[in-house]
């Protein structure tokens, strides 16, 4: 029997007419899909998939990825070097070659009048891997200034820093298979729908086939939130309050894993003791979440035969952002929940690479996890260079978030800014523009000329982009995974790996020290320092037996893999035997003692501002914001505000309001919704000229990552017409 109308006409897509889809890894978000590309008859690009045969994404693509093809040709990208004497002033366009050797003179001039240190490197975690590893050796090995760091202090420092005081190393220990195992879930401070949709689909996967409870952490109602069965709203910044609380009621209830706590863990005495202050009678005062829930959610956590706790921004972007992690760690720890199926401490990544760059780039070391503190690596990492050991620090210098400060007091004069755009992303835009535009050389390296950054450099070299190179990223969960190069470099950019290359023959030592054209050759350098032994103990950040070949072949392998290991499957889980890479093989239990240090809202400036991210966008738009449907869905800056706030405010929805912080101020666009509390407002960062005109950015103690979802603000109407003018101005893509 037929349903419906009779003559009805399937909706059929035309046939895209692909002669050859091509392998390739996404360049957005850490969660690291495989995808092909569609290439037809002429080579030409029609269409996108997601590998059906990935572990990762089994077939899956979200909205970045699926039209990621379209990036290739997208407006602004650079075309040719160009070079100004002064940042004011028009670009010319210039050689490579020249754009290049006045950089190099630029950079010794600026070192021999101020010493080495004075010319800062800044990167990002978007990068190949094989690129970052140059980069390294360009910056530690032939330039040698100690200042050089990357966007993942923005991003990923805290969790780095957790895992170090916790584990000793850095390296998320778990898994997206975790999911399958699991009997209780909890997410710190992450919207794993729209920013990692891939990773959230494996997780409704996993809830598909058995449930388990999923308990959410966060200030605000989102998606991850609306899914939940149990959404904590956290008082912004709290969290380790609510964790010290768990862990008091999980200890005087005796639920925590003994056997587990003897034998690899240590300094559980001094936990034990500084949890008494956290009883949730007290505490559900400072964290905003009442005291029966803490205890429901600690008990369900530690009863549970294997639980399991990511986190993302919102534990790492903060205060207490390596306290955080720590006491995340801490939990997991006393529950027995570290590297046994389901039971992990997962930091969810943020960028592709941003693995990538922690492992290999020597931004807050040497390659390969090395330390500029040791002496036995920096004798490694000089000889097999061919270098003297003496060219390199003996402790790293400072992190990006200090680097940008230290132009104002002058003691950084020259930068060289890659693949990042801190004119949209750091917080405190104002004070951002004065820096830059005081600095004696800058140059900026990437996609796109356009990128605001670009407004204040010296010398631009334009970069290829994603496909129109080759090398790999590491995802989420440790998986090496390849990107091929499918198209010609664009117009007259070139690939990152090719300018490291070529400014390194304008240095001494880049005659020293061996830099191959080729990725491969370059991947199989990183191979044989990943080998061996590492403080007594094999390496994990062993990748000795992979090739490319192999990563094809398996759509991604997860490191450690050894040279002697068979099959093509990498090691899922880390310190599965409870061997952890500190001096006693055992985990550090890091008491973590709060004390609030945000700025609070008050009466002059009553609300707090959250900033984050939305599903459509990537970041500061350089990309998304430039291709069709992803623009299409929010062109705008704009702002979620609570009905009720609003309504005894005068505002209405799809007003526009002026904010303004101790910092400055913003004009967006007033979306109502109860996602948000009556007290909170939620701005995504994707705009220039936008959120981080009022962020206050307080630094983290240990990993230097700012607070920017920390700070407060007032809400005024403005004039509309006045509003919308300014709105189509800034509109500039
Ligand atoms: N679509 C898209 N996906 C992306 C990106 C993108 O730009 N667009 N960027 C990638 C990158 S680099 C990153 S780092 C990740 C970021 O991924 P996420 O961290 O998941 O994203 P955010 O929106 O920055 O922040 C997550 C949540 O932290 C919450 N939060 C704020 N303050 C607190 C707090 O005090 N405690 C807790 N528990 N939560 C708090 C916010 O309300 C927000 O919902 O996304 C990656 N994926
Ligand atoms: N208020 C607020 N601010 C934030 C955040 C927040 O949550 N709230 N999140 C922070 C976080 S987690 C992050 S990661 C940062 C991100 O901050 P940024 O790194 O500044 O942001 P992107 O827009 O990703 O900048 C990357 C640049 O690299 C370019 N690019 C892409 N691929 C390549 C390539 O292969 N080669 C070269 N040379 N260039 C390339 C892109 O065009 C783009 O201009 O923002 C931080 N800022
Ligand atoms: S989930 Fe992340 S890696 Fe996967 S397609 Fe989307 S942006 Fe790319
Ligand atoms: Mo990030």
């Amino acid at each position: 029997m037929l349903f419906g109308r009779k003559k009805r006409k399937p909706i059929t897509i035309p046939q895209k007419k692909v002669k050859e889809w091509k392998y390739t890894t996404c360049n957005y978000c850490s969660t690291g899909c495989s995808i092909e590309i569609g290439l037809g008859e002429d080579n030409k690009i029609v269409t996108s998939r997601g590998h059906a045969g990935a572990d990762v994404n089994r077939g899956k693509l979200c909205i970045k990825g699926i039209l990621e093809h379209e990036l290739f040709t997208s407006p602004g990208r650079g075309t040719e070097p160009l070079i100004r004497d002064k940042h004011f002033e028009e670009f010319e366009q210039t050689t490579w070659d020249n754009a290049l050797d006045v950089t190099a003179t630029k950079i010794k001039e600026i070192q021999q009048k101020y010493g080495r240190d004075a010319f800062a490197v800044v990167s990002t975690g978007q990068l190949l891997t094989e690129e970052f590893y140059t980069l390294g050796k360009l910056t530690r090995g032939c330039i040698g200034t100690n200042n050089y760091d990357g966007n993942t202090t923005l991003c990923m420092a805290s969790a780095v820093s957790g895992y170090k005081r916790s584990f000793g190393a850095d390296g998320p220990p778990g898994c997206y298979d975790d999911f399958e195992h699991t009997h209780c879930f909890m997410a710190f401070g992450s919207n794993l729908p729209e920013q990692h949709p891939i990773i959230y689909w494996r997780l409704k996967e996993a809830l598909e086939k058995r449930k388990f409870p999923l308990i959410v952490v966060d200030p605000r109602v989102t998606m991850l939130a609306q899914f939940a069965d149990i959404h904590l709203p956290i008082t912004p910044g709290t969290d380790c309050v609510l964790i010290n609380s768990m862990m008091h009621v999980i200890i005087n209830e005796g639920l925590q894993d003994t056997a587990y706590i003897d034998a690899h863990t240590q300094g559980f005495d001094e936990i034990k003791a500084l949890v008494q202050d956290y009883d949730p009678k007290v505490a559900q005062h400072e964290c905003g979440i009442d005291e029966d829930t803490i205890r429901n959610v600690a008990r369900l956590y530690a009863n549970a035969p294997a639980a399991m706790s990511i986190w993302t921004m919102g534990i790492n972007q903060s205060t207490h952002g390596s306290d955080g992690v720590a006491n995340i760690n801490n939990l997991n720890l006393i529950t027995g929940n570290i590297g046994k199926p389901g039971g992990t401490s997962l930091s969810i990544t943020g960028q592709c690479n941003a693995m990538g760059t922690r492992e290999w780039s020597s931004c807050s070391g040497l390659p390969g996890y090395r330390y500029l503190e040791n002496a036995d690596d920096r004798q490694e990492i000089a000889d097999y260079w061919g270098i003297d050991p003496e060219f390199f620090p003996k402790q790293r210098g400072m992190a990006q978030t200090d680097i940008f400060p230290a132009i104002e007091t002058g003691e950084i004069k020259g930068m060289w800014l890659v693949a990042t755009n801190p004119m949209t992303s750091m917080p405190n835009t104002s004070r951002i523009r004065k820096m830059l535009e005081s600095l004696d050389f800058l140059v900026v390296q990437d996609v796109y000329r356009d990128v605001e950054t670009n407004q204040y450099s010296h010398v631009y070299f334009p970069a290829s982009v994603w496909s129109e190179k080759e090398g790999c990223h590491t995802n989420t969960e440790r998986r090496v995974n390849l990107i091929s190069k499918i198209v010609p470099c664009f117009a007259n950019s070139k690939p990152d790996l090719w300018i490291f290359n070529q400014m390194a023959k304008r240095f001494e030592n880049g005659k020293k020290i061996k830099f191959p054209d080729k990725a491969e050759d370059v991947f199989n350098e990183m191979k044989e320092l990943s080998k061996g032994q590492s403080y007594g103990r094999p390496r994990n950040l062993d990748i000795s037996g992979m090739s490319y070949e192999k990563i094809i072949k398996a759509r991604g392998i997860q490191w450690p893999y050894r040279d002697t290991d068979e099959g093509l499957k990498g090691t899922p889980r880390l310190y599965s035997d409870g061997i952890f890479p500190t001096k006693s093989g055992k985990a550090n239990l890091i008491p973590v003692k709060f004390f609030n240090n945000n700025e609070q809202p008050c009466n002059d400036y009553p609300f707090w501002l959250n900033s984050g991210r939305v599903v459509e966008h990537f970041h500061t738009r350089t990309r998304t914001g430039k291709i069709g449907n992803c623009n299409k869905f929010s062109p705008t800056p704009y702002m979620e505000m609570n009905p009720d706030a609003a309504l005894a405010l005068g505002i209405e929805h799809m007003s526009y309001v002026r904010l303004t912080s101790r910092r400055g101020d913003a004009v967006v666009m007033v979306q109502l919704t109860q996602r948000v509390a009556q007290n909170m407002v939620f701005i995504p960062f994707h705009f220039h000229d936008c959120v981080n005109r009022l962020t206050l950015g307080l630094l983290d103690p240990y990993s230097r990552q700012p607070a920017f979802k920390q700070c407060s603000v007032r809400i005024q109407p403005v004039d509309q017409a006045e509003a919308a003018r300014l709105n189509v101005e800034r509109r500039s893509y």
